[in-house]
């Protein structure tokens, strides 16, 4: 079900990406860095079920590693501890974050073999795409 999401995706675009960060929170010093940085994004599956799910770049290196609806401790490129549960909704990855009242949710999608990652927080939605680089 999430092999479409399988491989290792480079960005390419990102747009209000900013705004997302300002609206989690983030600083400015981490903001910079974070809008200059081009993620790899690389997730696997074993036969078990067990999703591993990698943000690579310069900047930072984040991993986790989950089965679909089980929520589990995350530590985020911006140092929050959030509760996240992934879920696939529509065909959609749907990555929700918790932590301090408050919440996040990141869906991805394969739309024309591009991965198409929405940020929403509140309001404020940024988006960023990713193609396929292996
Ligand atoms: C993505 O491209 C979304 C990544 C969201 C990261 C939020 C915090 C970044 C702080 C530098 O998969």
């Amino acid at each position: 079900m999430v092999d479409k999401f399988v491989g290792t995706w480079k960005m390419v675009s990102s747009d209000n990406f900013d705004e997302y960060m300002k609206a989690l929170g983030v600083g400015f010093a981490t903001r910079q860095v974070g809008n200059r940085t081009k993620p790899n994004f690389i997730l696997n599956v074993d036969d078990q079920g067990l999703i591993c799910m990698k943000s690579q770049s310069t900047f930072k290196t984040t991993e986790v590693k989950f089965k679909l609806n089980e929520s589990f401790a995350e530590t985020t490129a911006d140092d929050r501890k959030t509760t996240t549960v992934v879920s696939l909704e529509n065909g959609k990855l749907v990555q929700k974050q918790t932590w301090d009242g408050k919440e996040t949710t990141l869906e991805r999608e394969v739309i024309d073999g591009q991965l198409v990652a929405t940020c929403k927080m509140g309001d404020v939605v940024a988006v960023r795409t990713y193609v396929k680089e292996a």
